[in-house]
């Protein structure tokens, strides 16, 4: 498959680069290397995001890689990372054959079979690892900008290398990358310490209020989209917020309801590795992995929480947990 992604990409000369809407640290990351390395072979790249990027992964494209723009002219090539489907990354108006050859690259289990070649691996810990093996493939060494976006992606989908997709080859690609000139130091600093304080303060009210079930195994925090405007708190800054109801002893999900519009909440879950809430996600039309997934429920909010706490009951029972 990274033989065939590699001869399909050598033979484009336009080529889109894209990844998941709200992006994270691995979408963002693995769109920088594969945009960068594609340039280095002499590309013309467009490397497109419909939504903004986070404010602490935009170290990794101060230079204005990133467009909102998908290109009016179409192009030869279009590859897809770490997307579970083709409308999780471009919007459903944009002519499908102006994307030309699609090339899908991800590692969400629930991933779909869009392109017109799919590298789908579960078991990488971040696509960021499927990126470098496609860049092998192209022969494109790994520079000191382009590790650091791949690093980036993998030090994040990892929850710093503490998640259980932690594998050997995961260090061992840290490995890789270090000795091509990442500074861990410098990612953690802008990535994980350069928190707006308002990030702070709404994360204090959101855990001040936190649901925690009477038998503890899940526990769910909320954000309202008039509470964010009143702090001037951002999407991207509410990131990470669902890590603290899992870090409870005891706690085997994690919940997070954001609000999206009036009444469509997008729910995410956090197992703590006993739960697979990929398969929770599925139930309303979502996805993700094992360990995080999530999706999208239009109803009002209590209505939204029944049907969650519903669902995540019925597997703990399933799994004889309760
Ligand atoms: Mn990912």
């Amino acid at each position: 498959m990274f033989k065939e992604a590699a001869i399909a990409i050598k033979k484009a000369k336009t080529i889109l680069v894209t990844y998941h809407f709200n992006p994270d640290g691995d979408a963002v990351g693995s769109g920088v290397a594969m945009s960068r390395a594609l340039k280095t072979l002499g590309k013309t790249v467009i490397c497109y995001s419909k939504d903004p990027t986070p404010f602490n992964y935009r170290f990794l494209a101060s230079d204005g890689l990133i467009t909102s723009e998908l290109p009016a002219a179409g192009v030869d090539a279009t590859i897809v990372l770490d997307a579970s489907n083709l409308g999780r990354a471009i919007p459903a108006d944009y002519p499908k054959e102006k994307l030309g050859f699609i090339i899908n690259i991800d590692h969400h289990l629930t991933s779909e079979n869009f392109g017109a070649i799919n590298i789908i691996d579960p078991k990488a810990a971040a696509t960021g690892m499927l990126v470098v093996k496609a860049l092998d493939e192209l022969g494109v060494p790994l520079n000191k900008e382009i590790a650091t976006a791949i690093y980036t992606a993998i030090l994040t989908d990892t929850g710093s290398f503490q998640y259980s997709n932690t594998a050997p080859d995961t260090m061992e690609m840290a490995s890789r990358l270090l000795a091509a000139g990442v500074s861990p130091r410098a990612v953690a600093e802008k990535v994980y310490e350069s928190v707006p304080r308002a990030r702070l303060i709404y994360l204090g009210r959101c855990l001040e209020r936190m649901e925690i079930a009477p038998h503890g195994l899940w526990a769910a925090v909320q954000t309202e989209l008039k509470e964010l405007k009143e702090l001037g708190v951002t999407k991207d800054m509410l990131d990470g917020f669902i890590n603290y109801p899992r870090s409870i002893a005891g706690v085997e999900v994690a919940i997070m309801y954001r609000e999206e519009a009036e009444n469509r909440w997008k729910v995410s879950f956090r197992s703590r590795g006993n739960v697979n809430v990929a398969q929770m996600a599925a139930h309303f039309g979502g996805g993700g992995h094992f360990n995080a997934a999530g999706g999208t429920i239009e109803a009002p909010l209590p209505e939204v929480k029944t049907k969650v706490i519903a669902a995540i009951e019925e597997e703990l029972k399933a799994l004889g947990l309760m």
